[in-house]
């Protein structure tokens, strides 16, 4: 199997190259891929040192997979020409994930949707991937009927320059220096990821609308988000409030999430275990604790979910994907 990391310079580009070289994929050759400007830049993996070819250079080498992680136009403009050279794309961006034809996929949920005619597969956004991970098997059981979420989101999520951002800050910086946000995010918290959309909700809030949706195969599923960005760097977490059609026992609850593969429940209030980012980054499970019946209402739930949104919310899914269309022969 022929790999392409296309966006290989950027923050999760990099990610990308960790969870290869632990996930021990098996692969004949690797190519890494970026955008003009970084063409020429060396990059060293697993001992060798590679260069940085061009998105043409890559096309031209038909790989049998890409896993983009290049942003939306660039994956809009490149993803098409790589298909058409039979190459299978893992798209990590928002562009094609709301695409009827195209697949929006987490692997422990839906994997088994792709099919051989699927030739670019969105990797879902980070922190719906983390969600419907711990929602998927409770949906089964008790069907949710709504959802209210509030996100706190990593600094990671926005990329190395709202690191570097952070970074300066935490190092003293004032005046002039290179912001990746409208305000400084140390000491903040600010209630804006992604662009503002005609409706006021942010377009991050508005994925999580639409993919849970759609992974969920659920269109009745009411769901309200305000997604926040926090000055943390581990991954990110949510509170999320889930109503369900049906009653459940929080015993129950536990068991189910204990028994989905890729979930780990931290939920102890007695000895002051719960979920936090710090534990969570580089890991590539998502972790669930708080879980407590939402007095206010009849059959609803109270959770908090944490992830490390490089990994699972992004590396990780996308290469689990591409060991799904390895073992179902789709490549290679
Ligand atoms: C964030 N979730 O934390 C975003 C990053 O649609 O793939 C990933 C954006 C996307 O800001």
């Amino acid at each position: 199997m022929k790999l392409a990391v296309v966006g290989v310079t950027g923050m999760v580009g990099q990610v990308m190259l960790e969870v290869i070289e632990e996930s021990k994929l098996e692969y004949s050759d690797i190519l890494m891929v970026a955008s003009e400007r970084s063409v020429g830049k060396k990059i060293s993996f697993k001992g060798k040192e590679y260069t940085v070819i061009s998105m043409q250079d890559a096309v031209n080498e038909r790989p049998d997979v890409a896993i983009f992680s290049a942003g939306g136009s660039a994956s809009l403009e490149w993803a098409p020409k790589f298909a058409e050279v039979g190459t299978r794309v893992v798209d990590n961006s928002s562009a094609w994930r709301m695409d009827p034809s195209k697949k929006l996929v987490v692997p422990e949920i839906n994997a088994s949707a792709i099919g051989k005619d699927d030739y670019i597969i969105a990797n879902p956004n980070c922190s719906t991937i983390q969600m419907v991970m711990a929602l998927a098997p409770l949906h089964e059981k008790y069907k949710i009927k709504r959802l209210v979420i509030s996100t706190y989101q990593s600094i990671t999520g926005t990329g190395m320059k709202a690191v570097g951002q952070y970074e300066s800050e935490l190092a003293g910086a004032t005046g002039d220096y290179e912001k990746a946000y409208h305000y400084k995010i140390l000491d903040n918290c600010i209630p804006h990821c992604d662009v503002f959309l005609e409706n006021d909700y942010t377009k991050e809030e508005m994925k999580l609308v639409h993919e849970t949706r759609k992974i969920l195969k659920d269109d009745d599923i009411r769901i309200t988000a305000t997604a926040v960005r926090v000055p943390v760097q581990g991954g990110h977490s949510e509170a999320v409030n889930a109503e369900f059609a049906e009653d459940f026992e929080i015993n129950e609850v536990k068991s189910i999430l204990n028994n989905t593969e890729g979930v780990i429940v931290l939920d102890d209030v007695v000895k002051n275990v719960y979920p936090m980012p710090l534990y969570a980054k580089h890991k590539d499970e998502v972790f669930v604790g708080r879980l407590r019946r939402d007095e206010s209402q009849e059959n609803t739930l109270n959770m908090w979910i944490v992830s490390d949104n490089l990994r699972k919310g992004a590396a990780t899914n996308a290469v689990q994907i591409v060991q799904y269309l390895k073992k179902e022969g789709l490549v290679g």
